[in-house]
C-alpha cells in the first residue's frame, strides 16, 4: 500500500474528525432516550363513553413493555393493574378496560430503551350516554 502523502493524511484526519463530531452529535443524551409521554387515548381531561374503552400511550421513544406497567385508578380510589399488548408499535402502549361513568386516573410508569424509568398519569372522565 502507497504511504499516504502528507495533504490526503490531513484530509483523512479532517474526514475522521468531522465523523467524530457528527457522531457525538447524534448519540442521544440520558435525557433524551426517556420515554416522555406524546399523546394518549384518552387524552388527558377527555370525557369518553362508558363501556369497553380503548387505551392507547405513545411515547417518544420505544418501550419496554414487559416491564411497564399500567394501573387504572378508579372512581372507587379501588386500583386494577391492566394487561399490556406486547404486540403493536414498540413505542405504543396498548389496553383496553370496561368502565362504568365516573373519574379515573391512569398511572403509567415505562422502562425506556435506555433502562431508565419514568412515570405519570392521565385523569380522564367516563360518562354515561
Ligand atoms: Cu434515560
Amino acid at each position: 500500500m502507497p504511504v499516504p502523502s502528507r495533504a490526503s493524511r490531513r484530509t483523512i484526519g479532517a474526514v475522521m474528525f468531522a465523523a467524530a463530531a457528527a457522531a457525538i452529535a447524534l448519540a442521544p443524551s440520558g435525557a433524551e432516550a426517556h420515554a416522555i409521554l406524546e399523546a394518549s387515548t384518552p387524552a388527558a381531561g377527555a370525557s369518553v363513553g362508558a363501556g369497553n374503552v380503548a387505551i392507547e400511550l405513545r411515547f417518544n421513544s420505544r418501550i419496554d413493555k414487559g416491564r411497564s406497567r399500567l394501573v387504572l385508578v378508579k372512581p372507587d380510589h379501588s386500583e386494577a393493574k391492566l394487561p399490556i399488548a406486547q404486540d403493536g408499535p414498540p413505542e405504543k402502549l396498548r389496553t383496553s378496560a370496561a368502565l362504568t361513568p365516573g373519574a379515573y386516573d391512569l398511572r403509567w410508569q415505562v422502562l425506556a430503551i435506555d433502562g431508565h424509568i419514568t412515570r405519570g398519569d392521565v385523569r380522564f372522565d367516563v360518562t354515561d350516554h
